[in-house]
């Protein structure tokens, strides 16, 4: 097999990297319009998709938007707070391990 070859031996192999699912919390105040905008413009969903979940937050409580390495998850976080206080929301963004 490939992967036991001289390059690469079974001692050697590491675990696949964690994964962190990325989530959006409820909240009273921030418009369902911007959630929808912000799963769009941050996780690349189109306007059916993003308002889905959009809804599932809204009614539940919390959803995820998506599952990502840590780097990539914690800047998803960053970035989705980031822009929400920006815009004066109180959106609420959390990583959490798979
Ligand atoms: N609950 C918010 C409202 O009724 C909408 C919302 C959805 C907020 C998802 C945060 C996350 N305006």
């Amino acid at each position: 097999k490939q992967e036991e070859s001289t390059l690469e031996t079974a001692a050697t192999r590491v675990k696949p990297p964690p994964l962190f699912k990325v989530m959006l919390l409820n909240d009273d105040f921030t418009p369902m319009d911007f959630v929808v905008a912000v799963i769009q413009k941050f996780f690349g969903m189109d306007r059916e998709q993003a308002t889905r979940i959009m809804l599932k937050v809204h009614r539940e409580g919390l959803g995820v938007c998506g599952v990502f390495p840590r780097d990539i998850a914690a800047t998803k976080v960053e970035q989705v707070i980031a822009y929400a206080r920006q815009h004066q929301h109180p959106l609420a963004c959390v990583m959490e391990e798979n």
